[in-house]
């Protein structure tokens, strides 16, 4: 898999290429990063970037064409790699606000494919007709502004990442996650680790029972529990889905009379 970031910060990249569970991907080729830089597609002294907004108003605009350009010599380069073909180009996306909603079905998804060339927008936005030419999709991480697309398209990318076959070890499975089809999207339960007592604080004892049967079926109530009162919708949907089983069922109704 490979991503391809138009950014005017390549350093950023750093972050996902270097460390933890997406670093160690990286390292071990399961996945490649290529950053561009818009002012590497300029050809003025100053390498301009950006200009004033036509119709006024504050701050400056992404040009267009050191952007196209930029895509342009993507595609080559993933085409001449052989990860692209002509009939199978990868999406171009903007991350934008005003893009659909990234979800962990999202992410299965594009784990499922190539890669993508994700363009990362910085000042008061990219210049509309770049959009209407080259973007494929706008992709958001919910309903909040950020100085630069960058961060949000690094978190897209580990989302994405950490579930490609062999990156994640037995023990820090997908398996294991909140919204894995196998816990049914549900919240995960809480973790402990040694001290078993910590500033008064115990260890739920089922959890050093060593009963294996009634720590998995002690988490999966912890895992409802929490769900249904921190995000009751998810329990819904997970309803909706046909992911509670009889057993979950009465182990919500005893938290309804509880309450
Ligand atoms: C900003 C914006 C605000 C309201 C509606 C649409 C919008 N599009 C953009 C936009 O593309 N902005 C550029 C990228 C330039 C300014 C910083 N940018 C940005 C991306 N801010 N916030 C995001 C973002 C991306 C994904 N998920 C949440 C926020």
């Amino acid at each position: 898999m490979r991503f391809d970031l138009i950014t005017l910060f390549p350093d950023m990249c750093a972050a996902l290429r270097e460390h933890g569970v997406s670093g160690r991907a990286h390292q071990r080729g399961l996945w490649t990063l290529h950053a561009w830089n818009p002012r590497d597609f300029t050809h003025d002294a100053h390498r301009t970037v950006d200009d004033r907004p036509f119709g006024g108003g504050p701050g400056m605009v992404m040009m267009a064409e050191p952007l196209a350009l930029a895509v342009q010599a993507i595609r080559a380069d993933r085409l001449q790699a052989g990860v692209d073909s002509p009939d199978q180009v990868a999406p171009v996306v903007l991350l934008s606000p005003a893009g659909q909603v990234h979800h962990q079905a999202q992410a299965r998804g594009w784990a499922g494919g190539t890669g993508a060339i994700l363009v990362c927008g910085r000042y008061e936005g990219i210049d509309q007709r770049f959009i209407d030419h080259y973007v494929d999709q706008q992709v958001s991480l919910g309903d909040f502004v950020l100085s630069g697309g960058e961060l949000a398209a690094l978190v897209l990318i580990d989302s994405v990442v950490r579930l490609l076959p062999g990156v994640l070890h037995d023990a820090e499975s997908a398996e294991q996650d909140s919204f894995n089809p196998a816990l049914t999207g549900l919240l995960d339960s809480p973790h402990y680790t040694r001290p078993e007592v910590w500033r008064d604080q115990v260890v739920p004892e089922t959890l050093l029972s060593g009963h294996h049967a009634r720590i998995q079926a002690w988490r999966r109530q912890q895992s409802l529990h929490l769900t249904q009162a921190e995000r009751p919708d998810l329990v819904e949907q997970a309803r909706a889905a046909g992911g509670l089983s009889r057993q979950d069922e009465a182990c919500l109704d005893a938290l309804d009379k509880a309450r």
